[in-house]
C-alpha cells in the first residue's frame, strides 16, 4: 500500500513514520509512504501557500490554487481518495483503518493551523477524516495516526500473524488483563486459572475480562456489536456481579469501580 502526505511540515513525519513497526514494513517494501511540501508547488517568489479570508476575521486560509496544483501533481492519474484531515470529518475507528487497508494507495492532506479554501475541501476532496473530538495545530500527527493504524492491518506487517487472529477473536472488545512473571509480586498473585494450564477455562477466563472491561469502561461498544450466545451468558454474569442493569452509567457499574 502506497501513502502520500501533502503537508507544510514534511520532517514531523521523519521520526514516527521511520521508526519501529512502521520504519521496518516500509524498509520491508510492505508499504511505501511519501511526503510532499505544498510549498513546493507555490509559484511566486516567496513561495507564499496562504491568503487572508474573504469576509475579513483573524487566521489566514490556505490557497486553492496551491493546494490543487499539488494534489493533482500528486495524484496524477490514479484514483486515489484525497483524505483532509479535520476536526469536522468523520470519526476515524477501526473499521474505517480495515476499509483504508482494502486500497493500494491514499492521499492524506494536512492543513496546519489555518482553514482550507471551502471549494478544495468540496471538489477535491474525498474524505474528510477526525481522529477525535479535540483541536490540534494541524493534520499531521493525525495523518500519523491513519498510516500507523492502517499499515498495521497489512499483511506481514506485525510479523506475528497471530497477533491479528488474537484481536480479531475479540473484535470490538476492550483487551482481557495480562500478567507475566512473576506469579506473586508484592503479594499480588496472578490469577489461578492462567498458570493452570487449562487452555478452555483460560479462553473463557479471558472472554469474561475482556467483556468486563468493556462493559465497565465502554458499554457504548457492546451495544454496537453483535454477541455469541457464550458472550450474552457471560455478560449476564457479570451484570449480576456489578448490578448494572439498566444503568451500566451508575454506580458500581463505572471504570475503576
Ligand atoms: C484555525 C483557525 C484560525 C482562525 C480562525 C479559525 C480557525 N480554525 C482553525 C482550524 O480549525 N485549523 C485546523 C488546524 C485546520 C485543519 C488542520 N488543523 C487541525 C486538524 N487541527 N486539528 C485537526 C484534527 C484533525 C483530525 N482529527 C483531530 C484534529
Amino acid at each position: 500500500m502506497h501513502f502520500d502526505i501533502l503537508t507544510l511540515f514534511p520532517e514531523m513525519f521523519a521520526g514516527p513514520l521511520g521508526t519501529s513497526m512502521i520504519g521496518k514494513a516500509r524498509e520491508r517494501g510492505l508499504l511505501s509512504v511519501e511526503v510532499w511540501n505544498i510549498r513546493d508547488y507555490a509559484l511566486d517568489k516567496h513561495r507564499t501557500v496562504d491568503d487572508t479570508p474573504y469576509g475579513g476575521g483573524a487566521g489566514m486560509v490556505l490557497r486553492p490554487d496551491v493546494l490543487v496544483r499539488a494534489i493533482e501533481a500528486v495524484r496524477g492519474s490514479s484514483s486515489a481518495p484525497v483524505i483532509y484531515l479535520s476536526p469536522q470529518g468523520r470519526v476515524f475507528n477501526q473499521e474505517l483503518a480495515a476499509e483504508l487497508a482494502r486500497l493500494p494507495r491514499v492521499i492524506l492532506l494536512a492543513g496546519h493551523y489555518e482553514e482550507i479554501d471551502e471549494r478544495v475541501r468540496q471538489h477535491w476532496v474525498d474524505w474528510e477524516l477526525s481522529i477525535g473530538d479535540y483541536v490540534l495545530t494541524g493534520g499531521e500527527l493525525p495523518a500519523m495516526v491513519v498510516v500507523d493504524a492502517v499499515a498495521r492491518l497489512l499483511p506481514g506487517v506485525l510479523g506475528d500473524a497471530s497477533s491479528l487472529e488474537e484481536e480479531s477473536f475479540q473484535d470490538g472488545l476492550l483487551d482481557y488483563p495480562q500478567y507475566t512473571r512473576p506469579a506473586v509480586f508484592r503479594d499480588l498473585a496472578v490469577p489461578e486459572v492462567l498458570l493452570s494450564g487449562h487452555h478452555e477455562q483460560i479462553r473463557r477466563f479471558r472472554l469474561k475480562e475482556a467483556l468486563r472491561r468493556t462493559l465497565l469502561r465502554r458499554p457504548d461498544l457492546l451495544r454496537q456489536r453483535e454477541l455469541s450466545a457464550e458472550e450474552r451468558e457471560i455478560l449476564e454474569e457479570l451484570i449480576q456481579e456489578h448490578s448494572c442493569e439498566g444503568r451500566v452509567n451508575g454506580s458500581g457499574c463505572n471504570q475503576n469501580d
